[in-house]
Order: structure tokens, then C-alpha cells, then sequence
């Protein structure tokens, strides 16, 4: 494995969530595997799951890290190619990047979209562009459309915990104040597809019309606009606010009466609440459910480490 962005880049996601697992029940079997293999972390958003989560990782696997946060600390970065750089940028991402990959033996990268130009976010141009130029494998730690390192930790808390065969999973829109990526939606949703497709779980979405996610990544989801319906006998209710794909960028309502809380879970079957966090209280979920016995979030947290060891270890085995 030299990429680890998508679900595509799996070739088998329930071997992975065994791995995930057993690295959980062992976490320093491999101790020794990542000896004088630097990880570098790079950040051009905030985060406190991610860094600590694949450091901590990293740590387990024997490897040494440096995480930096570029955008606070280093040049001003161009992107574009065929400009004249004399306006506020310092530093192009092809010396950037490549520099950085002479330092480190895997690269990690964070850079949220802008949120202002559809087009220009979905081609992950800058994701691509540090893939291309560092030249060393390259882990997603959430990009302008996809956050596989959470969907992966996500998949392994839900393979963990259910209690059926085939257990329902609900993502909802949940309302916020602040225009979020549909990243985590995306990527939760293509990696529930796949495990749907897998036989693993039946995978439902639901949001106010306006909200439809871009269809690359809902092939196979069931959709439907009415929450009600929608969390009818679930087991996952995985609550998320993301602003519009359509109408890019925006947020189209207050959202009143999409919050998750006890009164909507009677519909489910006693079902477990998920959420990437952070998470706003009483605006997107209530402090009731974060706070009650329905709540999965600090698991889920924790099975982030779990998920970016398997994906460090195959990568540190596939490119020794
Ligand atoms: C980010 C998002 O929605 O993509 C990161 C989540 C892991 N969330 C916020 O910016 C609040
Ligand atoms: N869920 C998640 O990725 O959290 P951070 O943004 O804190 O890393």
C-alpha cells in the first residue's frame, strides 16, 4: 500500500478490521517493524484525534514522528503551477513536498477544503500534488472529500460491537452553525457501501433535501428525507453535520428539529449513537445521549488508534 485515501485503496476491508483487532487485543507484537522509520505529520487544519491517534500509533509500530503544523509554522505554500511567486507565497508545494519526503519514510497530510469552488476541492488538488511530489507513501488524514482513517475506525467500532448478523446504519445530517466539509460523510458512506456490498450491515442516509451528497460515494445507500423512516429499528445512528454539496459550500437552514436525542432513538432498535467528533452539544446531538448508555463516541475515539496502526503496518511491510 502506497496510498491510503479512500476505500479503494483496500483490497480487502474485513481483513483489515481483523488486523485492526488483533493490533488492539497486541498493540506492540510489531514493536520492532517501523525501527529508524520516520513518520511526519502534516497539518494545515486543526486536530486533536488524528495527530494523536496515528502518533500514538506510530509510536506502538517502534517508529519515530515529527508532526508539524504548516500552516502556522511554515512558508506560505503555492499550489499552482506557472505562476510568478511574487505575491504572498513563499514556498511551491513541489519543493515543499519533496523536501519532506526526504525526511520521512511515510507522510501523513490534513487540508480541509475551502469550501468556496466545488470543482476545485473535488480534484484534491493539493492532496495529489503532495502525493506526487514527496514521492514516499502517503496517508489521508482527512482530505477536502474523504477522512478514511475515521470511516476505518468506524467500521472496526461497528464490526466490534454489533450484536446481529446484519445490523441497520443510519447517517443523519445534524444541524451546525458553521459551514463543515461532506468529507466524513463521503467517506463514511463509501466505506458503508462497501461493507453493505459485503454483506455486513444494511446502510440508510438521511438528511432535509438540499443535503444530497455527491453520488460518487453513496452507490447502494438507501435515501430518504424523512428522519423518522429513516431511524425506524436502527443499530448505528452515526449523526454528522456537512454543508451542501449542490449548492456548494452553504448552509440552507437552521436545520430545527434534525438534532439527534432520546426521544428520536425510541424509534431504533436501542441503537448505539457514533459521532467523528468534535461534536457540538445540544446543537448537533444532545448532552443527553453524549452523556447516557447509547453513546459510542469515546469508543470510537479510541479505535482510531487501532485503525491507523493496520494501516502503518501495512504499509511499513508492503514498502520494506
Ligand atoms: C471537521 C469536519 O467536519 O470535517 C473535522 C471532523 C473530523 N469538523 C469541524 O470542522 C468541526
Ligand atoms: N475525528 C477527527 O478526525 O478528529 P480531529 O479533527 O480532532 O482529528
Amino acid at each position: 500500500m502506497k496510498l491510503f485515501c479512500s476505500v479503494k485503496d483496500v483490497s480487502n476491508i474485513q481483513g483489515l478490521v481483523r488486523e485492526a483487532l488483533e493490533l488492539k487485543a497486541s498493540p506492540y507484537t510489531h514493536k520492532l517493524l517501523g525501527e529508524n522509520k520516520t513518520l511526519g505529520l502534516i497539518f494545515l487544519n486543526p486536530s486533536l484525534r488524528t495527530r494523536l491517534s496515528t502518533q500514538k500509533a506510530a509510536l506502538n509500530l517502534g517508529m519515530n514522528v515529527m508532526v508539524m503544523n504548516l500552516d502556522k509554522e511554515g512558508w506560505a505554500l503555492e499550489t499552482q503551477d506557472g505562476v510568478v511567486m511574487n505575491g504572498t507565497t513563499v514556498e511551491h508545494i513541489r519543493e515543499a513536498a519533496a523536501v519532506m519526503g526526504q525526511y520521512c519514510d511515510i507522510l501523513g497530510i490534513r487540508s480541509f477544503p475551502k469550501l468556496l469552488d466545488r470543482e476545485e476541492d473535488y480534484s484534491e488538488d493539493l492532496f495529489n500534488k503532495f502525493v506526487k511530489y514527496c514521492a514516499v507513501p502517503v496517508i489521508s488524514l482527512e482530505s477536502a472529500t474523504l477522512h478514511p482513517l475515521q470511516s476505518l475506525a468506524d467500521l472496526i467500532t461497528i464490526i466490534e460491537t454489533k450484536k446481529t448478523d446484519r445490523p441497520k446504519v443510519v447517517l443523519t445530517w445534524a444541524p451546525h452553525v458553521k459551514p463543515l466539509p461532506q468529507a466524513v460523510p463521503n467517506s463514511f458512506s463509501e466505506w458503508m457501501c462497501e461493507a453493505q456490498k459485503e454483506g455486513l450491515i444494511d446502510f440508510v442516509i438521511t438528511h432535509p433535501a438540499g443535503y444530497e451528497l455527491n453520488t460518487d460515494f453513496t452507490s447502494g445507500a438507501t435515501i430518504i428525507h424523512d428522519q423518522d423512516s429513516a431511524l425506524a429499528d436502527a443499530d448505528y445512528v452515526y449523526v454528522k453535520n456537512w454543508s451542501s454539496y449542490a449548492d456548494y459550500g452553504k448552509i440552507l437552514s437552521d436545520g430545527k428539529g434534525w438534532m439527534m436525542d432520546n426521544e428520536k432513538l425510541k424509534q431504533t432498535n436501542h441503537a448505539k449513537v457514533m459521532h467523528c467528533l468534535p461534536v457540538r452539544r445540544d446543537l448537533e446531538l444532545s448532552s443527553e445521549i453524549l452523556d447516557g448508555p447509547h453513546s459510542l463516541v469515546i469508543h470510537e475515539a479510541s479505535n482510531r488508534v487501532w485503525a491507523a496502526q493496520a494501516i502503518l503496518k501495512t504499509m511499513l511491510e508492503a514498502n520494506n
